[in-house]
């Protein structure tokens, strides 16, 4: 005949059951971290240690690669709530005549969004990326940064070289960032005056906004208020904070 168990006893079992199985389950860890140390170092660190470093550093060069285009994707994935975040220099009211600052070495000039209109328009559907852990499939309207450059003749330092970099800035300098060439040219690269083929949401960063799919988002400047070419290292509002300056993908 089978017993009955008291509560009391029900839950002792349990417990003890489920300290057995805490313990087999905590010696799994236990043993790759033995394996680990057991290994041979390998230029100064462990032996895995440094493979899974290398096989980063591999990847990470491939991904930076001009060439590399970042995903896309069709209209039908597109997220249908897009998410916001962040509105650092975005505080200000918008002047009614806005303008854009361009700097260029020596040359300096103005233009208004509606300038950019006129140049032909680039549309992109990729997966924005957030280094907050979110990420969502995004539909995106504008102009090349590349195409940009080309029609004002900007960017070029003399006939062979291009600048280093291009900063942006909000037009009260509070959020700033700092692109590599390679990346502002990258054919996926585009000042993004529409979101889902609607004129940009004053949060999203209307009038003008960079959108640089090949990088985190927090590289994509909302309200663009100067863009400047420069061999100098441009400001850069998070890299300030200690956030990867690069911040590829
Ligand atoms: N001016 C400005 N641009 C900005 C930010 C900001 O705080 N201010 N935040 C960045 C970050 S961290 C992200 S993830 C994206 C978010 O863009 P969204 O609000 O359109 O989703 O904007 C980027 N651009
Ligand atoms: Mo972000």
């Amino acid at each position: 005949m089978q017993e009955e168990l008291t509560t009391d006893q029900q839950i002792r079992r349990k417990t003890i059951k489920a300290f057995v199985a805490f313990g087999v389950a905590s010696l799994v860890p236990l043993g790759i971290w033995k394996w680990i140390n057991a290994s041979a170092y390998q230029n100064n660190i462990l032996a895995p240690l440094r493979k899974t470093l290398e096989f980063n550093e591999k990847l990470t060069a491939k991904l930076l690669s001009n060439s590399h285009l970042a995903p896309t994707f069709s209209r039908s994935e597109v997220d249908k709530k897009v998410r916001f975040n962040g509105a650092v220099g975005l505080q200000e009211k918008l002047a009614e005549k806005y303008k854009i600052k361009i700097e260029s070495g020596e040359e300096k000039f103005e233009i208004s969004p509606a300038d950019l209109k006129a140049l032909p328009k680039q549309e992109i559907v990729f997966e924005f990326k957030c280094i907050e852990g979110w990420s969502q499939i995004q539909h995106w309207g504008g102009v090349r940064l590349v195409d940009f450059m080309n029609h004002y003749k900007i960017g070029q330092k003399d006939a062979d070289n291009l600048f280093q970099y291009v900063g942006m800035e909000t037009p009260d300098g509070k959020y700033t960032v700092g692109i590599d060439m390679p990346s502002a040219v990258h054919p996926q690269t585009i000042l993004a005056y529409e979101m889902n083929g609607k004129p940009l949401l004053k949060k999203h960063g209307s009038p003008l906004r960079l959108i640089i799919p090949v990088k985190y988002g927090y590289k994509n400047l909302k309200r663009i208020g100067v863009i400047k070419f420069s061999d100098e290292r441009p400001k850069d509002y998070w890299a300030s904070y200690g956030y990867d300056y690069f911040a590829g993908l």
